[in-house]
């Protein structure tokens, strides 16, 4: 069965692997499943035949075989419920790697991305500076409470799991912001996985299209 997932042809983060496509790479790669890309544009992204993959027309696509599928944490479930690698072998192990997934997607990624549009539609507002420190303060709120839960473990529960790849994903984005630097514990589980050799390859991969 063939894998084809749907990528930026150009990051626009320049190829800091922070665009989503860059997570389902990397869930790929843990799981051992060889693949094949199709490059997108922007303009790509809006033609019918990507609409018909993702109605949001965004990437990450992926299709296996005859499904296709659109949402980067749907696309790692599918991954590793199909290919393993990220998933612990016991359901309960399961039910929670999968609470993280979620909890990565809709409890820390909100407030990150609140601060990150902030930047880039409310610069020229006169109120912009004075939001800052309350944007700021909603992501340490999410930070001490992941940082307490990680205490001195390596991931979140147990093993490295689909929940460690996307809450690691998620943190990245805060990388050049400072704020991750003021939770030494968890910059640090940001770096151990990104020196998974799985994270090397997909970040290799689609840094590369950025240096053609
Ligand atoms: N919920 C969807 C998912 O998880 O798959 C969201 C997908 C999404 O946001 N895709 C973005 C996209 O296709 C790219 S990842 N945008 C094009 C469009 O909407 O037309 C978001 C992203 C973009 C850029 C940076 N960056 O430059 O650092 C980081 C993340």
């Amino acid at each position: 069965m063939t894998i084809t997932l749907t990528v930026f042809e150009r990051s626009p983060d320049g190829g800091r692997g922070l665009a989503r496509d860059t997570k389902v790479r990397w869930a790929l790669e843990e799981a051992g499943q060889p693949y094949e890309v199709r490059l997108a544009s922007f303009a790509d992204l809006k033609a019918p035949e990507h609409l018909a993959r993702n109605p949001f027309g965004q990437i990450p696509t992926l299709e296996d075989g005859d499904l296709v599928l659109f949402e980067s944490g749907a696309t790692i479930l599918h991954i590793a419920e199909t290919y393993g690698g990220i998933f612990p072998e016991d359901a309960g192990g399961r039910a929670r790697a999968i609470m993280w997934m979620f909890a990565a997607a809709n409890t820390v990624e909100p407030v990150i991305l609140d601060r990150e549009v902030a930047g880039f539609t409310e610069k020229n507002e006169s109120w912009h500076e004075a939001r800052q420190p309350g944007l700021k303060d909603r992501i340490r709120t999410r930070l001490n409470q992941l940082a307490a839960h990680l205490g001195d473990a390596e991931w979140l529960d147990g093993g490295f799991s689909a929940g460690d790849l996307m809450m690691v994903s998620v943190l990245q984005r805060l990388t050049s912001s400072g704020l991750l630097g003021e939770f030494p514990s968890l910059a640090a589980y940001v770096a151990r996985g990104e020196a998974r050799p799985a994270y090397q390859r997909a970040y290799a991969d689609q840094h590369a299209l950025n240096t053609r």
